[in-house]
């Protein structure tokens, strides 16, 4: 199983983009592409609709070594034993966190400026999201906070750092030129053409 250390590519299957019909075929396209690690997010699937679909999730991406994080259901973590698990700004704690699932699950947690990825370091988080970079469809709501805080931001954390928000192919030189080195990955991979070409073009950019 790959470590959440080692990771520079992450892909997320939200079912805003993917239908659950499709959840196992578009997980088998992300990790024979590369991904290092995998969330499931569904922000309007019930609690029993999303751990079935971890269920579903967990022999391919296991087959693949690669980590799966469930998005905010902490119970569906621990129920489904999963390899990660994943908390906004307005969920739970990571200590509330770490109190439901198992201590091998690491915890990782969304931020979007340099005091809350300082914060979530105090706070005990395994890894971090940062941005959302670029205004996003997949987070419509948030205000894009750019990437001039990309560098700021590795000098005062030494949790792996996921930049997070718009990253695509044609940004992904800029991004890492600001200082990113671990960037993820929703609609760009999740709307390809070819999922699995994508990916793997990425990823090899990112070693
Ligand atoms: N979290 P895309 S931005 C799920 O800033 C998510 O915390 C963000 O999707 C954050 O790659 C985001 O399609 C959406 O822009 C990323």
């Amino acid at each position: 199983m790959k470590r959440i250390q080692d990771a520079r590519l992450y892909g997320i299957v939200d079912l805003g983009y993917v239908t659950p019909e499709k959840v196992e075929h578009m997980t088998a396209q992300l990790c024979a592409g590369g991904v290092d690690v995998l969330q499931l997010r569904a922000k309007k699937l019930t609690a029993s609709e999303i751990e079935r679909l971890a269920r579903l999730m967990l022999p391919i991406t296991r087959d693949h070594g690669v980590p799966l994080v469930i998005n905010d259901h902490l119970e569906v973590a621990a129920a489904v034993g999963s390899e990660g698990v994943h908390v906004g700004q307005d969920d739970d704690a990571v200590a509330k966190a770490r109190a439901v699932v198992a201590s091998a699950c690491f915890v990782g947690k969304s931020t979007h400026s340099l005091a809350q990825a300082v914060a979530a370091q105090a706070e005990g988080a395994d890894y971090i999201g940062f941005g959302p970079l670029y205004a996003t469809g997949t987070k419509p709501d948030y205000v894009p906070i750019g990437l001039h805080e990309i560098a700021e931001v590795h000098r005062l954390v030494t949790l792996p750092i996921f930049c997070i928000g718009g990253v695509n192919a044609s940004r992904l030189d800029e991004i890492t030129a600001a200082g990113a080195q671990r960037v993820v990955v929703v609609s760009a991979f999740l709307l390809a053409t070819n999922v699995s070409g994508e990916v793997r073009a990425l990823k090899q950019r990112m070693m």
